[in-house]
């Protein structure tokens, strides 16, 4: 897998973009996920996300079952709570949500999964998370009880992601929530890349090739695409080629 904890091959330091696609289990059904099981066999995805700030369904697990049994892209989980844990999954995203305040979030959930993530085999990326305002409260924000980074404050998204890597936490995700208006913007992708070395992951609001391609530009080093591949599946093509076409440009200067 490139999304290794491990330097060399980390996507910062190899140049290579990523692609994930959010999966969650409240919008799916077993034919939509076969669906985009089935497109991304023509087009390729790095890794699929499952999980959502508040999951109310429960078929998280058969989400899982279905996407191990039919592809061979990572599961990672992008965990709300302890709660959604699953060892069938490759890997989770170890959030700490350094934005906020919420010592829950912070390191609480942590501590009550701790025995469950030491007993599985799933790799585990521990990660800075940073929800941004992106001008409407995110149900990320509401359930956390946290209060986001103001868009247009670089500098306190450059400072925070600076604190997570010297905490020692491996990867940055930026956060502008899911269907978010608009997307985390350059300028702040841009200071958080200058700011520090780790992978950087952007999510939030990417609903055309232009904003994937302004969130690439900017330094993002996975993009991550959820609603708007639920409501337009096609657009995982879009993406898709996307970073496949950033990918080839940067073999060809190699
Ligand atoms: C949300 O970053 C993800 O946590 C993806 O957001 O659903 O808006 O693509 P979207």
């Amino acid at each position: 897998m490139p999304f290794k904890n491990n330097r060399p091959n980390t996507p910062s330091k190899t140049g290579r973009k990523h692609f994930a696609v959010l999966l969650d289990p409240d919008n799916l059904t077993e034919a939509s996920c076969l669906n985009l099981i089935a497109l991304s066999e023509t087009h390729p995805v790095d890794f699929f996300f499952v999980g959502g700030s508040l999951v109310t369904s429960q078929n998280q697990s058969d989400i899982i079952y279905l996407l191990k049994k039919h592809t061979n892209i990572p599961v990672i989980l992008f965990p709300s709570s302890s709660q959604h844990i699953d060892a069938k999954a490759d890997g989770i995203l170890l959030l700490s949500l350094i934005s906020g305040r919420n010592p829950d979030f912070l390191i609480g959930q942590h501590v009550i999964s701790a025995p469950a993530l030491k007993a599985s085999q799933l790799q585990v990326y521990p990660t800075g998370y940073m929800l941004i305002d992106t001008g409407r409260q995110t149900t990320a924000s509401y359930m956390s009880g946290t209060t986001p980074i103001p868009y247009d404050k670089p500098a306190i998204a450059a400072c925070t992601a600076m604190a997570g890597e010297l905490l020692g936490l491996q990867y940055i995700y930026m956060d502008g929530g899911s269907g978010a208006l608009k997307p985390v913007s350059a300028e702040m992708i841009a200071a958080v890349r200058e700011a520090v070395e780790l992978p950087l992951i952007v999510g939030g609001g990417i609903s055309s090739t232009e904003k994937a391609a302004a969130a690439l530009e900017a330094g993002a080093d996975v993009i991550v695409v959820g609603n708007h591949i639920e409501k337009n599946p096609g657009f995982l093509a879009e993406v898709s080629s996307l970073i496949a076409s950033y990918n080839l440009t940067l073999d060809v200067h190699r």
